[in-house]
């Protein structure tokens, strides 16, 4: 076979071959199996040292001829292929914007923060300021500022988790009140919101983690009448004006005289039902006037001055206005349970 047709023999397989080729990597074989360094075309052009001066350029010509022709197919087919994975992509990339979005549900507050927020605004609106503290407190503030030294009998009652000897998880919002009056000076009329810790076993009326809602009036001539006042509109705000008070005589040690205090039940209004457990009257709060030890321990004299302050647990309050039984509802985060608020 002569050069020439040896020419002709490799565009013809070329066009044969290079017509098969679906994928990139077939098309780089080819480039270089035609086009490369060592690549037939290139092995023929080097043999052209042989050629007589007549046929050198004729050949010359006829390699170019092919090369052209093979240099063309394959960039033709560079661009279908390239055609091809664009489609592809443009395909795998589809985005339908006309689609209906997801619908997020708002969320709601919690039924705790309902109540918190009615009972924030109710004291608010009759001048009181809301305090907050640590959840972390020294023994000093929690107990013995408040009357209860180490080994009193009532600190049994408010067993917590203790970080330190010293520091714990407060088992009550008294200790902001104490912090409140070390900074401030009379009058003060302060609420005190926040979570409160005890070391009680889980059931439906106990939870170590609960929430209390405290709060302190100091002032010169404050009287129980001032506590029987104003926790009758409290009350009256907060289950309906026809709500009555009963004060029964108990005892805190941070409070003297102490006592508890019930409202008539919202259900059946004092007659007795099964919500009240046919009492009339429901439980709702401690009070009392501020014990001078206390007074003292806050940098307050206390035969200048005279307070009362009460306290109040949230998840009871937030029980009885929403006739919720059982208070670890408030904590396992069901939604059935929490959208119906
Ligand atoms: C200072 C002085 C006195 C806060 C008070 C109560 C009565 C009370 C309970 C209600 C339900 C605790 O969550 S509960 O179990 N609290 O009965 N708390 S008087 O007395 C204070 C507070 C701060 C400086």
């Amino acid at each position: 076979m002569n050069m020439k047709e040896q020419l002709e023999n490799i565009r013809l397989t070329a066009e044969i071959e290079l017509g098969k080729i679906t994928a990139e990597p077939e098309l780089e074989a080819a480039k270089i199996k035609y086009l490369g360094k060592k690549g037939e075309l290139t092995a023929i052009l080097k043999g052209m040292g042989s050629l007589s001066a007549e046929e050198r350029p004729v050949i010359g010509q006829t390699a170019n001829t092919v090369r052209g022709f093979i240099e063309e197919k394959i960039s033709a087919i560079e661009a279908g292929l390239k055609e091809k994975s664009n489609a592809l992509k443009l395909e795998a990339e589809k985005l339908d914007v006309t689609i209906p979005g997801k619908k997020r549900g708002i969320g709601h507050k919690h039924p705790l923060s309902i109540v918190l927020d009615e009972v924030k605004d109710i004291f608010t609106g009759m001048g009181f300021q809301i305090a907050t503290g640590p959840e972390v407190e020294w023994d000093y503030y929690n107990f013995e500022a408040l009357n209860l030294p180490k080994n009193h009998p009532a600190r049994d009652t408010q067993d917590t988790f203790y970080i330190t000897e010293n520091m714990l998880l407060r088992t009550q919002t008294s200790p902001v009140q104490i912090r409140y009056m070390e900074k401030n000076r009379p009058p003060i009329r302060i609420i005190a919101p926040g979570r409160t810790y005890r070391s009680d076993p889980v059931d439906a009326t106990h939870s170590p983690l609960f929430h209390q809602i405290e709060g302190l009036v100091v002032d010169k001539g404050i009287t129980m009448a001032d506590l029987k006042g104003t926790l009758l509109a409290f009350a009256k705000r907060l289950y309906g004006e026809g709500t009555k008070l009963r004060l029964r005589p108990h005892h805190f040690p941070f409070t003297e005289p102490s006592c508890e205090v019930d409202v008539s039940c919202f259900k059946c209004g004092g007659e007795g039902c099964p919500m009240c457990k046919g009492e009339g009257f429901i439980e709702i709060l401690g009070a009392g006037m501020v014990h001078p030890n206390v007074l003292k321990n806050g940098g307050i004299d206390p035969e200048e001055y005279s307070g009362f302050a009460f306290g109040v647990g949230l998840e009871r309050l937030t029980m009885f206005r929403f006739a919720i039984d059982d208070l670890r509802l408030f904590f396992e985060n069901d939604l059935r349970f929490l959208s119906q608020f």
